[in-house]
């Protein structure tokens, strides 16, 4: 057997277990063939010697925005997916936005597929964010979407004026992708409570971006989110909570998961690592704050970081993401969003930070590879299972994406050796179209040495980006895997009998 590539002398890990030295990875025509000691090379052969270090599968990052209308001075595919592979993911999962006014989700993909095309250094594909959904659109549209196109997920938001939708609209929504196997993504917040508050904090002026934090609390997502998890059990379908910010609200997703509910929750590296302090002016800006508003927004107390992690590694997390959704500080001209006339406005700043770059090199740098075992959040595998694993069976890429086994894309992650990893995150060593990383500064323990997609060096850290632009492969996405709990219950409190005349 001849293989285009072997890497010798590495650490796999997947995401049940971190396997003996001594096993070599053997890749043809981009594929994982096989896992064995003293694997033969031929002549043509490219040999890769990890030095010792961890071997993951590529990260996938199943939370990403690119090139969305909405975000005008975001990141582009072409630096979007450059960033990616930099930082060790080999696929991400956009999104395709609907408008209020679309009709029809045809044109909105057909546009999509044109700034995509040929502009991506890792693969992709998309999730639908349904705004209108017509019944047109849930009848007709959608099961063409998952059939022919592959997209089996949609993101729905339950605030924001111009996206959100009523309950009526999420429930037809989730009985009609229970019906094709696909999964419904929900960003949790409650409107009403959050428009009163702005209304007040506006009233009384109080108008800078630390104020954003003080008008999305804790409740508000609380609310939500168990609004959300009802809805989905009243379906009987899979739903996944988005960046998910607090304990209290993941406690909702715990007890679903308990009661056997297929009920997930995503959470991302700002609401691990970051403070709503980060919200206040600094001594040189009084408007920089507006660098860290994402929403839900970062949390005020130190025990909102622990709450999360504890949650990330007791199993209820069920995927990692960079929700990735940059928008510069400092548009054209120097302009900044959000300041008007000279005055702060936080209902006016673009939501969301960068970071699919950094989102995987931050998440193992609290792994036992980078930190003494008693001071380690999670372990390897639990690492694997977040950032590749589990978002790869979740979208429908499992078979192919997300681990290291025979048969699966030869997307790998190859680590330093553990003594040569250190580094710190600067924004000038980072590869996304955007002025600033929330993480400056942070010292963290390891970085991808070498990405690999489909058995071809794409990152290689002491030469830079090594991939190719048009390298990126369109992924036709499957079924999602329900992977926690099933569906076939019973909505709490209910009885068959109560719901057979109706369904
Ligand atoms: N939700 C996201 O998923 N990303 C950015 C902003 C938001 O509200
Ligand atoms: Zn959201
Ligand atoms: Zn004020
Ligand atoms: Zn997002």
């Amino acid at each position: 057997m001849d293989f285009d590539l072997i890497i010798r002398n590495g650490v796999i890990v997947t995401a049940s277990e971190v396997l003996p030295t001594g096993l070599d990875i053997g890749v043809r025509d981009g594929k994982i063939i096989c896992i064995g000691s003293g694997l033969p090379s031929s002549a043509s052969t490219q040999v890769i010697d990890a030095e010792g270090a961890y071997i993951t599968p590529g990260g996938v990052d199943s939370h990403v925005h690119l090139a969305q209308e909405n975000a005008p001075t975001g990141d582009g595919w072409e630096t979007g997916t450059r960033s990616a592979i930099a930082g060790g993911t080999t696929t991400i999962i956009a999104f395709a936005s609907q408008q209020k006014s679309d009709t029809s989700l045809f044109p909105v993909l057909e546009e999509y597929n044109k700034t995509s095309k040929d502009q991506s250094y890792c693969d992709y594909s998309y999730h639908f964010i349904l705004t209108n959904p017509t019944k047109e659109i849930l009848r007709d549209e959608l099961p063409v979407m998952a059939h022919e196109h592959g997209i089996t997920s949609v993101k729905l938001y339950m605030t924001y004026e111009i996206m959100k939708l009523n309950d009526r609209e999420v429930l037809d929504i989730l009985f009609a992708c229970k019906a094709l196997g696909m999964t419904t993504m929900i960003h949790a917040e409650s409107h009403d409570m959050i428009s009163l508050i702005i209304e007040g904090l506006e009233r009384n002026k109080h108008t800078e971006p630390y104020y954003h934090a003080i008008a999305r609390p804790r409740i508000a997502e609380d609310e939500a989110s168990y609004r959300a998890i009802s809805l989905a059990e009243f379906a009987d379908a899979p739903m996944l909570i988005v960046h998910m910010s607090s304990e209290v609200a993941l406690a909702h997703v715990r007890d679903a998961q308990t009661r056997l509910l297929p009920i997930h929750a995503e959470t991302c590296p700002q609401y691990l690592f970051l403070l709503s302090e980060r919200l206040k002016a600094d001594e040189h800006d009084h408007f920089a704050g507006a660098k860290h508003v994402c929403s839900p927004p970062l949390r005020h107390d130190p025990k909102d970081l622990e709450g999360l992690w504890r949650n990330v590694a007791n199993g209820t997390v069920t995927t990692f993401s960079s929700d990735h959704a940059a928008t510069k500080y400092f548009a054209e001209g120097g302009k900044r969003l959000g300041l008007i006339d000279g005055i702060p406005r936080f209902s006016k700043i673009p939501n969301g930070l960068p970071g699919v770059e950094t989102r995987i090199p931050l998440l193992f740098s609290q792994t036992p590879a980078c930190v003494p075992l008693e001071k380690a959040r999670l372990s390897l595998p639990r690492f694997v299972q977040l950032t590749s694993t589990n978002p790869a069976k979740l979208y429908g890429l499992g078979g192919r994406k997300g681990s290291i086994a025979p048969g699966y894309d030869a997307d790998l992650t190859i680590w330093h050796p553990s003594e040569k990893g250190i580094c710190t995150i600067q924004q000038k060593n980072l590869h996304h179209d955007i002025d600033y990383t929330p993480y400056e500064g942070m010292e963290i323990g390891n970085w991808p040495r070498y990405t690999i997609l489909r058995g071809k060096v794409v990152w290689d850290q002491s030469k830079g980006i090594v991939g190719d632009m048009k390298y990126g492969q369109w992924l036709k996405r499957g079924k999602g895997d329900v992977l926690v709990g099933k569906t076939g219950n019973l909505p709490r409190g209910m009885l068959e009998d109560e719901r057979k005349y109706w369904l």
